[in-house]
């Protein structure tokens, strides 16, 4: 019998497509209008030498790029100084640059009229438009006003703002005067963002004073002042307006907008070193309390700017849409940082999928004339629900590349974005990679925009990146058409540096289970072509009667039955077998559960198109499943439910809806 992983590809690969361009055009492609600085690389022809080159000759590939994309105070004296196992990485140093300058400054010189932010608000059709000059002007005046205030280089601010420029002008003026921003995702509760506060330190927080979001307010404000209470070490709030409407103002508070207009748009920036703290972004690990991950200056700005490049294939004037808030690692690298430092146009979502209607994505993307949409399978999944007419309606021409992140996509999920949303003219590029990582690892087309895709596959890693899987004796498998935990083998610039206040629990995590290596605790299967496809967080992959299975092979066969909207899979011991299948799924809207047995037909599918071992033990129908806010499902607390421990949930303050977990928990009582 095939390896599970082995199958699924198999299955999918009959529908593996090659891109329109032919075959002797990728041929005349001229590497050096491809990537400039591959000119001076011996012996490299072409895309697929270039990426070989990347890996074998990293810190050569690396100072190309970095003299060629970045704008440098002084330039550096050493690529890299890394050391793995000891958990060591530094990038350029004796290298002095400004990022604010790098994403701002150097456009503003060559076009400042061009847009560099598109605000796109709740309200479809009120869009606003920030150039470059005036983005800088902003900029300027918040980090004078936050120097005049105190706050100096080397300092944490807590940024908790939704989607909007005046949050992007945070970041870039802290970046500007040499501060760290930690940037909170506008949805956390009080309590979660007072922990980020406190284990950052910050002293300064910016937030707005009530956020609009799928026609509601949200009370922004309120939230900072219930969390401050527990951090002691915050001395000012900024606020900005987003809404007309007062909120209290206590003598902490200052109102944003209108210090600011008493600043002066020139603000000298500060020359950092390449590893000075750039910021901390908090993110879960699978136990313990949330990890400030710390990303650097130069490397992570370098691999932000080179992957949005290459893996969108974004060109001068293209319309970069990625949805995801700016609170998420994605909204960093995609949204922020990469486009910028392009000099592209980026656009700020301020909404849901949802609001005011299915539509609204296609019906942004024709208004904004979006061409790279970068999305998250959740949200395809739930649009897909909703049916086809909803995409169809709107003129999407204007598409090029359509971006996949956050999770394995499922199949279904996948075609329907090619053919539905991209009409089957665009590709669609699953991007796997981590808060960890800084920007995007593995994609489809890092290297050759005409390069073919199999559905559900990550593909191909990025240049300078060196993907091995090791076996569960922790050596490196040798050959392909294996499966494995994904490692990388080399360090990259991109890379997070350690984990604030906690650099041994860095070691712990990312270089002890494998020295000499970085642990990504993500599983991953690799073709006999050498395709990467992620199978899911290792932690997700269950064994029953032996077999190993990953809970995203399960759930993407349930996603494919037609009654099902939505599915989450998981372990959970089994006498006999070691380990059973448990699987939740949320039905489409109108199907009945009552009538005729689905969860019979989903079981003898799991059955027929893995294997029997992999059909689910127990199906339980919910309304939703728990996820965090940024769409990810929590197995873990799923998990929890059906051990029956209830006091072990852990850690929910990521939970979108706490009432999920509740129905959960009540109608697996009614079960057994
Ligand atoms: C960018 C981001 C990281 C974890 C990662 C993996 C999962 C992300 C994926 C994917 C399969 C993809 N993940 N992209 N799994 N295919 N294309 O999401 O960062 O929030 O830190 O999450 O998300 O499990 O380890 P982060």
């Amino acid at each position: 019998m095939l390896p599970c992983a082995e199958r699924v590809v198999a299955s999918i690969s009959r529908r593996l497509f090659r891109s329109y361009l032919s075959v002797s055009s990728r041929r005349r492609c001229n590497i050096t209008a491809f990537m400039p600085e591959a000119a001076g690389f011996d012996g490299v022809s072409d895309r697929s030498t270039l990426q070989d080159f990347s890996v074998s000759n990293s810190e050569k590939f690396w100072a190309a790029a970095a003299r060629h994309r970045l704008s440098w105070i002084r330039t550096f004296d050493a690529v890299r100084d890394c050391d793995l196992s000891r958990g060591k990485i530094k990038w350029f140093e004796g290298g002095k640059l400004n990022v604010s300058v790098n994403c701002l400054d150097r456009h503003v010189h060559t076009c400042p009229d061009k847009v560099a932010l598109i605000w796109e608000r709740d309200e479809p059709g009120s869009e606003v438009k920030v150039t470059y000059r005036e983005l800088l002007d902003m900029t300027c005046r918040l980090g004078n006003l936050l120097r005049r205030r105190g706050v100096k280089r080397g300092d944490c601010v807590t940024i908790y703002m939704p989607p909007c420029p005046m949050a992007v002008a945070s970041m870039l003026a802290c970046a500007r005067i040499g501060a760290a921003h930690n940037v909170v995702f506008a949805g956390f509760s009080a309590e979660a963002l007072s922990e980020r506060i406190r284990d950052a330190q910050s002293s300064t927080v910016i937030t707005v004073n009530q956020g609009v979001r799928g026609g509601k307010l949200v009370e922004l404000k309120k939230t900072v002042d219930e969390a401050v209470q527990s951090c002691p070490t915050v001395q000012q709030v900024f606020v900005a307006a987003r809404t007309e409407n007062p909120v209290l103002m206590t003598a902490r508070d200052v109102a944003l907008d209108e210090e600011m207009l008493k600043e002066d748009v020139v603000c000298e920036p500060e020359a950092m070193d390449s590893e000075d703290v750039l910021f901390l972004l908090y993110t879960s690990g699978s136990t313990g309390k949330p990890k400030g991950l710390v990303h650097t200056q130069a490397g992570y700005l370098l691999y932000a700017a080179l992957t949005h490049r290459y893996v969108f294939s974004y060109q001068d004037g293209d319309v970069f849409g990625c949805v995801a808030d700016i609170g998420w690692i994605t909204g960093h690298s995609y949204t922020v940082y990469g486009p910028l430092a392009n000099g592209g146009t980026t656009v700020l979502f301020e909404s849901t999928p949802i609001y005011p209607d299915p539509g609204r994505y296609w019906e942004m993307v024709q208004r904004l004339k979006i061409n790279q949409f970068y999305g998250a399978p959740t949200a395809i999944r739930l649009l897909l629900k909703y049916g086809d007419q909803w995409v169809r309606k709107y003129d999407r021409s204007t598409l090029k590349t359509l971006g996949s992140v956050g999770e394995p996509i499922n199949t279904e999920a996948w075609e329907w974005y090619h053919t539905v949303v991209g009409d089957g003219r665009c590709p669609v590029v699953d991007t796997w990679w981590q808060t960890e990582t800084g920007g995007i690892c593995i994609s489809p087309k890092p290297s050759d925009p005409d390069a073919e895709i199999i559905p559900g596959m990550a593909m191909r890693p990025f240049f300078g990146i060196k993907p091995v899987l090791m076996d569960t004796e922790g050596n490196v498998q040798s050959s392909s058409d294996t499966s494995g935990a994904l490692c990388i083998a080399q360090p990259w610039p991109g890379m997070a540096r350690t984990i604030h206040n906690n650099h041994q629990r860095f070691i712990e995590t990312y270089c002890q289970p494998h020295p000499g290596y970085f642990f990504t605790g993500d599983g991953a299967y690799c073709s006999k072509e050498g395709y990467y496809q992620i199978t899911g967080r290792l932690d997700d992959v269950i064994n029953v009667s032996g077999h190993r299975i990953g809970t995203a092979e399960i759930e993407d066969v349930v996603n494919q039955c037609p009654v099902v909207a939505e599915s989450a899979v998981i372990g959970y011991t089994h006498d006999i077998k070691g380990e059973g299948v448990f699987a939740f799924a949320v039905l489409k809207q109108g199907v009945d559960t009552q009538h005729g047995d689905v969860s019979q037909q989903l079981k003898d599918t799991v059955s027929k198109k893995i294997a029997k071992y992999a059909s689910p033990d127990h199906i339980q129908f919910v309304k939703r499943l728990p996820k965090t806010r940024s769409g990810k499902i929590m197995r873990r607390v799923l998990r929890k439910i059906v051990e029956g421990d209830l006091e072990g949930l852990g850690d929910l303050s990521t939970l979108d809806d706490p009432t999920a977990v509740q129905e959960i928990i009540q109608g697996n009582s009614e079960l057994f």
